[in-house]
């Protein structure tokens, strides 16, 4: 879907890397939320090293499969062969039942019907997500506001790749423009126009060793801040960080969020930039700042 990029860790800007949109969005952000902020390490799920010990873990982790399970399955998913050898052949180590050491790969439990025997029920919840179509909140709707003058005062525009602050009760807004030649490119791809993700991307941000943080992405919504409800036309997605205790590297990554639907439901297609709100929702208050190197929107 365009939306991952192979994992590892940053260590140039010229190296686009990023997280899975589900793993670095809900399911770290659970970590976050559930973790004790009055314990040092924000233990026991917020944080690496300790998140096992919360019975929690085992339920979102079975969650976060089933939603991968019901990502993978939608009928009008565009389906792409997972065939990069480095994802496919990266694996784990984990004790079975029998306190045995076993390491497996994801060729081996990727497809979870055939090689684990496991389905899941269908539920209606599901159903009702997926068919969910969020109103917009914003005053501005279908308008987008041109330069920096229009922007709100106090709010910070990104120019190019300068590294911007974020701080903790602040948000970051920059104008960005959408991609153009969407025939073209789904022609090279051999896909329908229809099947072309639009992704904006958050370039380089950079989380400080050992910081939880919670970021919220809005377009066209330049006021959203850290009370703003997320069930709106307008919310993109977002990221999170969670700390693993003992390493001290700033976590330098892309944030791929899909905003194809947000267009559509906003109704905004025929507009050729976008503004993009960033809003810190939860920072630690031990971290000094998270940053954002620049915004751009691609088709994937
Ligand atoms: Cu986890």
């Amino acid at each position: 879907m365009g939306l991952s990029c192979p994992y590892f860790v940053k260590r140039s800007l010229n190296t686009s890397t990023a997280q899975g949109s589900l793993e670095g969005g809900p399911h770290t952000a659970i970590h976050v939320f559930v973790g004790n902020p009055a314990n040092t390490y924000r233990e026991d799920l917020g944080n690496f090293y300790s998140a096992g010990r919360d019975p929690i873990f085992y339920c979102h982790h079975a969650n976060v499969d089933r939603c991968w399970y019901i990502w993978d399955t939608l009928p009008d998913r565009r389906k792409e062969l997972y065939s990069d050898t480095d994802f496919l052949q990266s694996s784990s180590v984990f004790y079975n039942e029998n306190k045995q050491l076993v390491q497996v790969s994801v060729k081996d439990c990727i497809d979870t019907k055939a090689q684990l025997g496991i389905t899941y029920e269908p539920s209606p919840g599901s159903e009702l997500y997926r068919s969910l179509v969020p109103a917009p909140l914003g005053k501005i709707k279908g308008k987008v506001p041109k330069g920096k003058d229009k922007l709100p005062k106090g709010l910070s525009k990104a120019k190019g790749q300068a590294v911007q602050k974020v701080g903790a009760s602040e948000t970051l807004s920059a104008v960005v423009k959408r991609p153009t030649g969407k025939a073209a490119f789904a022609q090279a791809k051999g896909i329908t126009e229809s099947q072309v993700e639009e992704v904006l991307v958050l370039e380089d941000v950079t989380v400080p060793s050992g910081t939880n943080t919670y970021l919220a992405v809005f377009i066209n919504l330049p006021n959203a801040n850290k009370s703003t409800t997320l069930d709106c036309a307008e919310y993109v997605g977002s990221y999170a960080n969670l700390p693993h205790m003992g390493m001290s590297m700033d976590r330098v990554t892309d944030v791929r969020l899909s905003i194809k639907t947000n267009i559509t439901n906003l109704g905004i297609e025929d507009q050729d930039s976008v503004t993009v709100t960033v809003v810190v929702k939860v920072l630690d208050e031990k971290a000094s700042k998270v940053s954002v190197g620049g915004f751009k929107i691609e088709y994937a």
